[in-house]
């Protein structure tokens, strides 16, 4: 009889494409149970190590920056380390009873100088370059802007019609989070953005020093009161939901004011956009804390506004 491969005796993992069909069965259980997000989300992970997956060009560049300055800083760890013991080992007093008397050598200076200033310059150009990649925002096809207040954030969309809504953490007050959300990172307002385009965001706020960081964009910059910062976020290549925190200590409910971006396609971008118009910056903003949100958050925090 012919067994049917798909619905035959299961292969031994190992065996050709055992693993992978095992992996996608597990994949599938995960995601019958709800665990595994159907959509992208760029979210911490449980026992993850390194960064998040770089969500752009940019990104990427200063994830693989940051991996080879790490490799460098470990292998000048391990050397001076190795160095070290080599040298207590070696010049002990036990095996060494008449210690040298020489006191300096020159070219030994030479070189404890000259190779770190070396290893400096090579961390500190590909740095300065993306420093002012992060700055370049010239060219950036949509501006928004991020103002931090305690404890939320606000934002502004001055080249769409100039609309500006509030974003505050998801389930406050004990609130029942909605599918999809997640705890302390979701908002109830999240910040839209178009797909592959370069935005531009203005960072300021109106009482302390916020932070407005996204990880998987590898951006993080200050939002501080009677000042504008900027920085760009780069093209990115994926819609999904990106989370992102305040990354400055700004009080006590500092940890409840998550950034939350959805990336969208370019259609569903003016969509939105067309939606947001009666929430003009100026107006008197009811859209903003309507009646059923302030009812599923009574316990948001005071707000100096
Ligand atoms: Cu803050």
């Amino acid at each position: 009889m012919r067994v049917c491969p798909a619905r035959g005796a299961p292969k031994r993992p190992g065996s050709d494409g055992g693993w992978i069909s095992m992996y996608m069965r597990i994949l599938a259980f995960l995601v019958a149970l709800g665990i595994a997000p159907a959509a992208l989300a760029a979210q911490p992970e449980a026992w993850r190590i390194g960064m998040q997956d770089p969500a752009n060009a940019l990104a990427e560049q200063t994830n693989s920056f940051h991996t080879t300055v790490t490799i460098l800083s470990v292998a000048i760890a391990i050397f001076v380390m190795v160095l070290l013991a080599y040298t207590m080992w070696k010049f002990a007093a036990s095996r060494n009873p008449n210690p040298s008397t020489v006191t300096h050598n020159t070219m030994i200076e030479v070189l404890w100088t000259v190779i770190p200033v070396a290893i400096l310059v090579v961390i500190t150009i590909p740095s300065i370059n993306l420093l002012y990649a992060f700055d370049k925002t010239q060219d950036a096809e949509l501006t928004i802007k991020a103002i931090g207040h305690q404890w939320y954030w606000s934002y502004e969309y001055p080249d769409n019609g100039n609309f500006t809504f509030d974003a505050y953490m998801a389930g406050q007050g004990g609130a029942p989070l909605e599918k999809g959300q997640v705890r302390l990172l979701s908002t109830d307002n999240p910040v839209v953005l178009p797909v592959d385009t370069r935005v531009r965001v203005l960072v300021t706020a109106t009482d302390v020093i916020h932070s407005w960081a996204v990880p998987a964009f590898f951006n993080k910059i200050d939002g501080s009161p009677g000042r504008t910062n900027q920085l760009l976020i780069d093209r990115v290549k994926k819609t999904g939901t990106y989370y992102g925190q305040c990354s400055e200590l700004c009080g006590q409910a500092h940890s409840f004011m998550p950034i939350e971006v959805k990336i969208v396609s370019k259609a569903d971008f003016a969509a939105w956009v067309q939606k947001q118009q009666p929430r003009k910056v100026g107006d008197a903003r009811p859209q903003d804390t309507p009646a059923d949100l302030a009812d599923a958050q009574p316990a948001r925090p005071a707000t100096k506004e």
